[in-house]
């Protein structure tokens, strides 16, 4: 045989292959995308080898359900996105997952380095691995074909070790098929072999804490999402139970324990956090969502803050922390758990007893609102009817943004199990709504109710094509009360337009799902809107119920209109 016959025997593999196989070596599965050049082929190949590949209809929403993936699953979600305007649609989305601390990897195609370089003005030109290294918390390029394995290995690891957050990848149209050896391209390949080590805190930092948590007289855990993603929810119930320490959940740690826990101390949060003298926080930052620690909400007493935290970094943010716990946190809550013995002492009755009397009194407070039968309804009598559903459905779950719809939502509908929450994150923003929803239901199978502003909805509505189209268990209501917070502003020059927070007026938004096929429904009042959601969530079929809200209902900003700049002078 001759070199140039041996040569043609050679099998070879190629960019495109080695992707998908340094993927599925990596147990990734699911791919969330908008196709187009240079990746639409890879998006076929991906589907042709067994890869469940979601196409939808803006890369944002792409990438948002990438985000919620990691989050629900410890393992990175992955979007796909073409260059340039694809690559930046989903940016935000990646910017999103890194602030809440959630894996992702983001892959994006782009255009030949030689003409982007020298800004020589390719097709979608645009140097995104600059664009994109602040806004994410690792980005990496690959240009030949033997490194492939190694990339995507990097990209998972950056992932989902320590802190978790979003990746970028990109990846030259050029890489994919360019072709290599086909052995040696399956040894290019690379397995992460445990992808997020254990971390285990110093025992010295175990006593500190221990130390400060038995000499607390008011002590209160409280847990964020960092905690329900880490997934150590039997070490947290044992932490909480054993100790008698009354807690509260961030919003998305809802459920980590049922919300009707007796020592769930939500709706006492104001009493709380300003009366409580040691605070253990397990994966929360203390940032705005918590006050930064301080101020009017935090009371006048001294506070000591013990942190369970996988990130060294994010000690002494804003107050100063007596007893930083480094670690991931279960081994944290492991070690402290072992030092919680029988001379370990219940905090004192008269702290936990005034916790419950005001949890109970405010309950009592809320319940006769929750049962009104307003028609237009508010946002209790529409609320008090969903919190049943989540009741009756306790493995559904619950995705949420809005202003007014968000912060009503919240605190009337209890959670029952861990990581049934998923809403609007650290940085309250607006169009998570449809792209969660549809990874939730992917990754978990579970049914997912969508509880949305009439604005967040308009910012991921047209992926209700995409729940139709791949018949997802997903039903949207929305709190339709004509505009952002409420739709009674008035446009102060009485001039033509409408106030600026004011949309079109008994806007019937569940026609749209019907021009995909998919159920809508319209109504005014609790008792419809049991039935309506009720139906849905037991048929799972699509379905969008415009459920008509009072259009004064909503306060501006919900509960953070003292966020907004106060005007010194007014015209
Ligand atoms: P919330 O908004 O619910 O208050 P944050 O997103 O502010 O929660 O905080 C989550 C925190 O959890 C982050 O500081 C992050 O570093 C931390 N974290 C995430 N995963 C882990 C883990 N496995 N172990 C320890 N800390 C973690
Ligand atoms: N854009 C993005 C991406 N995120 C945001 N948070 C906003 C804009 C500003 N914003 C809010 O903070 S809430 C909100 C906007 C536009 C919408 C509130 O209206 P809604 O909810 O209809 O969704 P309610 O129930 O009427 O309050
Ligand atoms: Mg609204």
């Amino acid at each position: 045989m001759t070199d140039a016959n041996e040569n043609e025997q050679e099998n070879l593999t190629d960019g495109f292959n080695l992707v998908i196989d340094a993927l599925k070596l990596n147990d990734i599965n699911t791919i969330y995308n908008v196709p187009g050049i240079p990746i639409t082929d890879l998006g076929r190949m991906m589907q042709a080898s067994g890869m469940r590949v979601l196409s939808f209809r803006h890369e944002q929403n792409a990438g948002y359900a990438a985000a919620t993936a990691g989050f629900l699953t410890k393992k990175p979600g992955v979007c796909m996105t073409v260059s340039a305007p694809g690559f930046l649609n989903g940016l935000t989305a990646l910017a999103h997952a890194t602030t809440n601390c959630f894996p992702m990897i983001m892959i994006s195609g782009s255009s030949e380095r030689e003409i982007v370089d020298l800004q020589q003005g390719d097709y979608e030109e645009m140097d995104q691995l600059a664009i994109a290294k602040p806004l994410c918390k690792a980005a990496y390029r690959i240009l030949n074909v033997e490194d492939i394995g190694i990339g995507i290995a990097r990209a998972i690891r950056a992932a989902v070790s320590g802190r978790p957050g979003g990746v970028y990848l990109d990846m030259p149209a050029k890489l994919l098929p360019q072709v290599m050896n086909d052995k040696e391209g399956g040894k290019s390949l690379v397995k992460v072999i445990d992808a997020a080590p254990k971390q285990i805190p110093s025992q010295e930092s175990i006593e500190r804490a221990c130390e400060i948590l038995r000499s607390a007289e008011k002590p209160l855990i409280i847990i964020g999402k960092g905690a329900a993603y880490s997934q150590s929810d039997v070490e947290i119930k044992e932490l909480i139970e054993k100790t008698g320490i009354p807690y509260l959940p961030m919003s998305m740690a809802k459920g980590i324990l049922p919300d009707v826990h007796p020592q769930s101390a939500s709706a006492a949060r104001s009493l709380v956090l300003k009366e409580a003298d040691v605070v253990l926080v397990i994966g929360a930052r203390i940032n705005w969502l918590l006050s930064h620690g301080k101020g009017k909400t935090w009371g006048e007493n001294d506070k000591k803050f013990i942190q369970i935290d996988i990130d060294p970094k994010e000690i002494d943010s804003n107050v100063p922390i007596a007893a930083p716990v480094i670690g991931d946190i279960q081994s944290c809550i492991n070690a402290i758990l072992e030092k919680i013995d029988h001379t370990w002492v219940q905090p004192p009755a008269e702290w936990t007893n005034s916790i419950r009397e005001k949890v109970e009194t405010n309950i009592a407070r809320m319940a006769p609102r929750l049962e009104n039968q307003n028609n237009p309804m508010d946002f209790h009598g529409a609320l008090g009817v969903l919190r049943d559903v989540i009741k009756e459905r306790p493995e559904a779950i619950l995705v949420n943004e809005g202003a007014n719809t968000l912060d009503f939502t919240r605190s009337i509908i209890d959670m029952y199990q861990p990581r049934k929450r998923i809403d609007v994150g650290t940085w309250g923003v607006m169009g998570i709504g449809m792209g969660s929803a549809i990874a939730a239901t992917v990754e978990t199978g579970n049914p997912v109710l969508a509880i949305e502003g009439d604005s967040a909805f308009g910012f991921s509505a047209m992926e209700i094509e995409t729940i139709c189209r791949y018949n997802l268990p997903v039903c949207v209501v929305v709190f339709n009360n004509g505009g952002i917070y409420r739709g009674i502003d008035v446009n102060p020059t009485e001039g033509e337009d409408v106030a600026t927070t004011v949309f079109v007026k008994d806007s019937r938004y569940d026609k749209l799902i019907e021009a995909f096929g998919g159920l809508g429904v319209n109504v005014s009042s609790p008792t419809e809107l049991k039935s309506a959601v009720d139906e849905a969530m037991n048929s799972g079929s699509p379905t969008l119920i415009n459920a008509a809200i009072d259009s004064s209902a909503g306060t501006e900003s919900g509960r953070i209109g003292n966020l907004n700049p106060q005007r010194q002078m007014k015209k």
